[in-house]
């Protein structure tokens, strides 16, 4: 029988990407997010070479959450790898310039979306055992800072330390938990970021060769079909054209630095 991944944000980018990489080896599908038409279009695309199952699907209602999984088919309903990639950036402003609603939105997608996904499919990932996998997209951002990226990259940040708790948890179960960072990648990712505007979107990449959605998705599946006595803890992908840059030094020549305190 046919393993079964359990894929959110699955409309675009990473989601698509890695359910089209599961397919082409026969695991049977289960793909969510909130654009149906998109869904449908993917699940036409792939149903010919592996069992699909769509679910559309908001993350952040935990309800309607139970409710899909608890609707899956039978033949979707024993997971083997559940990969939570539903997740977005937005306000890449610094934060006293940005609006409270997308710092929610952020929060109540990538860490209590992520949450209630992973708190509901636990018993069928237990059932599954030894092999099963857990694989949680955090980001770079989730590890190193940078001007605007704030609640974003917190996100990310608690998505490694879940990963990490989770694991924890799960000692004895054969759940394996990977928390997946990858750096900068060309999806509808910047897109969503930026509001729509598809020139700052493109500008984001422009000059430079970013991951792709396959490079994410050929890891995602390597970790999946590693041998089942292996976990990955955590893996940090980027670009070879990406690295760090130096720390940021405040100067300003009119405002003299502050008088040495005399010590006693
Ligand atoms: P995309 O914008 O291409 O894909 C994001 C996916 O998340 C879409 O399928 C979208 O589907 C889904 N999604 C967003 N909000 C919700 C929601 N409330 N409920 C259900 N699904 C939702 O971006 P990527 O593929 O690049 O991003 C995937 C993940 O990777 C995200 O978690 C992102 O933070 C992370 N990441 C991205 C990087 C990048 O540079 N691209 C780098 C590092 C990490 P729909 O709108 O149909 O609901
Ligand atoms: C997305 C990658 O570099 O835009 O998580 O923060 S980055």
């Amino acid at each position: 029988m046919s393993k079964t991944v359990f894929i959110t944000g699955a409309t675009s980018g990473f989601g698509a990407a890695t359910a089209r990489r599961f397919a082409r080896d026969g695991w049977a599908v289960v793909i969510s997010g909130r654009r149906e038409t998109r869904l449908r279009a993917l699940a036409d695309e792939l149903s010919f070479l592996a069992p699909v199952h769509t679910i559309v699907l908001d993350v952040q209602n935990a309800d309607a959450v139970r409710d899909a999984i608890e609707s899956l088919p039978a033949t979707f309903q024993d997971i083997h790898t559940l990969v939570n990639n539903a997740g977005l950036a937005l306000a890449p402003d610094a934060m006293q310039r940005v609006d409270l609603s997308d710092l929610h939105t952020m929060i109540n997608t990538n860490i209590t979306g992520l949450v209630n996904i992973t708190h509901t499919l636990l018993p069928s990932l237990i059932r599954t055992g030894a092999g099963a996998t857990i694989i949680n997209i955090g980001s770079t951002a989730g590890e190193w800072p940078y001007p605007g990226s704030h609640v974003y990259g917190a996100t990310k940040a608690f998505v490694k330390q879940f990963s990490y708790n989770l694991r924890s948890d799960l000692q004895g179960t054969g759940v394996r938990v990977t928390d997946l960072a990858p750096g900068i990648a060309e999806t509808e990712f910047s897109v969503v970021r930026n509001g729509g505007d598809r020139s700052a979107a493109e500008a984001v990449y422009e000059g430079t060769v970013p991951l792709t959605a396959r490079d994410v998705a050929e890891q995602i599946a390597h970790i999946a079909n590693l041998p089942e006595h292996i976990n990955i803890n955590r893996v940090e992908m980027v670009p070879v054209r990406q690295a760090w840059g130096p720390y940021a030094i405040h100067r300003d020549a009119t405002q003299p630095a502050p008088a040495p305190t005399q010590e006693a």
